[in-house]
């Protein structure tokens, strides 16, 4: 096995990001429940993501959604963050949720349509300029719910093209990231669906773009870490959506339906380098808490993927190796297992300790008065809910 405090040492390259949405009340077609202490506001996001932050040291970013983060002065949103010790990410772009997109919107028919939805995006890189981002992250309803309905082929040559030129304003430390998902909203086809759909527009399109993979986006039983490992072999994995599922696209905490998964998803992205910073691939959490607490939610969340990774960083990788290379079956998979099976917790309290961190970041939080605090001040205005 490998040394553990060898291991841990390395979990210092792990920087999360968290999406502002995941602050903000969210809910199934059924119903949404508020939550005391909802944010009002990005700002009030921010300070929530900032708290996450303060107690695990894991999730320095926080991603926007535009228009739900809209406002003035992105700039002014930046310093703000800074001061609070956190910074912007990735900018999210939105095309799902006005009429006019119902039939589709980077790849509808009507050249009006299009140029709406390009020029949404075009203004995504304005607040990547204001805020310095580095990633746009495109994720797109568009898709048809009948056979016949659309011309799946002529929307794949639109879309090409509507993507062409929002690629061509993207800056010089700027990047695209393209995310697919095989359903909904439509339900017969969508119009980027798999990593093979996103490799293809991203490698047309050149260098900065690269593919996001949303764990949550993907028919039941898919072997994820071959994706993961076949698109980091390319060059081409720019980030990704962390959640977890049960049955579709649930965006549960991630780690919590299948921790196993999870780590076999970092043993890829360890083996294939994207832990280090130079590698730019950035891991992003995409969430919703419906019914618990928000802010112990993103806390357990980001707890999660540092104990998998560092279940992850335990493989002995030189004794795999050797036991692949052997063909002993058996052997190999017991060393994967033997990280998987380790109890990281007790370690992983005394890493945080050792870089000033509170011990245990769940605790700390119910003990901090935070959310009492935020419960009685978040009165009146209209509380941030998915969408909102
Ligand atoms: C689509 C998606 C995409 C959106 C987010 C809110 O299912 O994963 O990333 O931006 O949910
Ligand atoms: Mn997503
Ligand atoms: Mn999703």
């Amino acid at each position: 096995m490998t040394d553990m405090a060898a291991a841990l040492d390395r979990l210092d390259e792990l920087a999360l990001e968290v999406p502002s949405w995941a602050y903000g009340n969210s809910g199934t077609r059924f119903k949404v429940f508020g939550t005391p202490g909802t944010p009002r506001t990005i700002e009030e996001k921010i300070a929530d993501a900032a708290k996450v932050n303060e107690l695990t040291g894991l999730a320095p970013l926080v991603a926007l959604h535009i228009p739900w983060d809209k406002v003035d002065d992105y700039v002014a949103l930046n310093a703000y963050a800074k001061d609070l010790g956190v910074g912007l990410g990735t900018v999210n772009s939105n095309t799902f949720q006005d009429d006019i997109y119902k039939f589709g919107s980077l790849t509808h028919v009507d050249a009006k349509v299009r140029r709406q939805a390009i020029n949404h995006h075009l203004e995504c890189i304005d607040v990547m300029d204001a805020t310095g981002s580095r990633d746009l992250k495109i994720w797109l309803a568009d898709g048809t719910n009948y056979p016949g309905q659309g011309d799946i082929r002529g929307r794949q040559d639109r879309l090409a093209e509507s993507l062409a030129e929002i690629y061509a304003r993207l800056g010089e430390n700027q990047r695209m990231v393209l995310e697919y998902k095989f359903f909904e909203p439509a339900f017969y086809h969508t119009d980027v669906p798999d990593w093979g759909t996103s490799y293809a527009h991203t490698l047309a399109l050149g260098e900065k773009a690269k593919v996001c993979l949303d764990t949550g986006h993907h028919a039941p039983g898919t072997n994820i870490e071959f994706i993961v490992a076949q698109l980091l072999r390319l060059g081409k994995l720019g980030s990704f959506d962390f959640n977890s599922r049960f049955y579709a696209d649930d965006d549960l905490i991630v780690g919590a339906a299948d921790p196993f998964q999870l780590f076999r998803i970092m043993c890829e992205v360890i083996r294939g380098g994207a832990l280090e910073p130079a590698s730019q691939v950035a891991l992003m959490l995409d969430q919703c808490h419906n019914l618990e607490e928000k802010i112990p939610g993103q806390i357990r969340s980001v707890l999660n993927v540092q104990e998998m990774t560092a279940r992850a960083l335990l493989v002995d990788r030189a004794a795999l190796a050797e036991a692949q290379n052997e063909g002993d079956v058996l052997g190999a998979n017991a060393i994967l297992m033997d990280a998987f099976y380790t109890d990281v917790r007790p370690a992983l309290a005394d890493w945080r300790e050792s870089r000033g961190l509170t011990a245990d970041p769940l605790a700390a939080y119910a003990a901090s008065g935070y959310q009492k605090k935020i419960n009685d001040e978040r009165v009146g205005g209209t509380q941030a809910g998915w969408g909102a």
